[in-house]
């Protein structure tokens, strides 16, 4: 049986983690945006923008869709690269939780694929996108201890607010 990788809940901004991979909570442009997004470019510098303009005028000339991941260099920041994923908007009428779902387990292949051991998300979906932060942490929870993916041995959920902070860490308990 593979092993499930270690979760760990830290409180802080994902740009000042070490690992393998840092996952962005990007929008399906790829160029760029506010929140997670805003900061991983401010601080990983011009590096990972044009390796998202490349992306966009090769394989993803329309964009990447919600759900799925793809990986940058990581520039400046303390990391081999960035996965960059698209959550879904919440919305109040339409079950979208296969889509956020999918961004966990998405992020995960490509990182294993990297030969990541140490990968660190946010709350994905939960700014900007308007998902509430106990549903969101459930699915990610639940998507993350659902994936063995080796050589990951560590998903670290990086949340930003005491807040967040406390809703992981229920849906960890749970
Ligand atoms: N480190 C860790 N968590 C953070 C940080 C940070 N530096 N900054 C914000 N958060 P969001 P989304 C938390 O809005 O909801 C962008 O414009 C934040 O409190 O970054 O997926 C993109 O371009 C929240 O809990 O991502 C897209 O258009 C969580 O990270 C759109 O926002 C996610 O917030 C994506 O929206």
């Amino acid at each position: 049986m593979t092993t499930r990788p270690t979760i760990v809940l830290v409180r802080g901004d994902i740009t000042e983690q070490h690992a393998d991979v840092l996952v962005n909570a990007a929008n399906s442009s790829l160029l760029g945006g506010g929140g997670v997004d805003g900061a991983i470019h401010r601080r990983g510098g011009p590096e990972i923008l044009s390796a998202c303009r490349d992306l966009r005028a090769s394989h993803y000339g329309k964009g990447l869709p919600t759900g799925q991941a793809v990986a940058t260099t990581a520039g400046r920041l303390h990391a081999r690269h960035v996965v960059h994923t698209v959550g879904p908007v919440w919305s109040p009428t339409q079950d979208r939780s296969a889509l956020l779902a999918s961004c966990y387990e998405e992020s995960l292949r490509v990182a294993a694929e990297l030969g990541a051991r140490t990968v660190a998300f946010p709350a994905l979906s939960t700014g900007v996108y308007g998902w509430p932060l106990d549903d969101g942490a459930r699915i990610a929870v639940r998507s993350v201890r659902a994936a063995a993916r080796p050589p990951v041995t560590e998903v670290r959920f990086v949340l930003f607010d005491e807040e967040a902070y406390a809703r992981f860490d229920e849906a960890l308990a749970a």
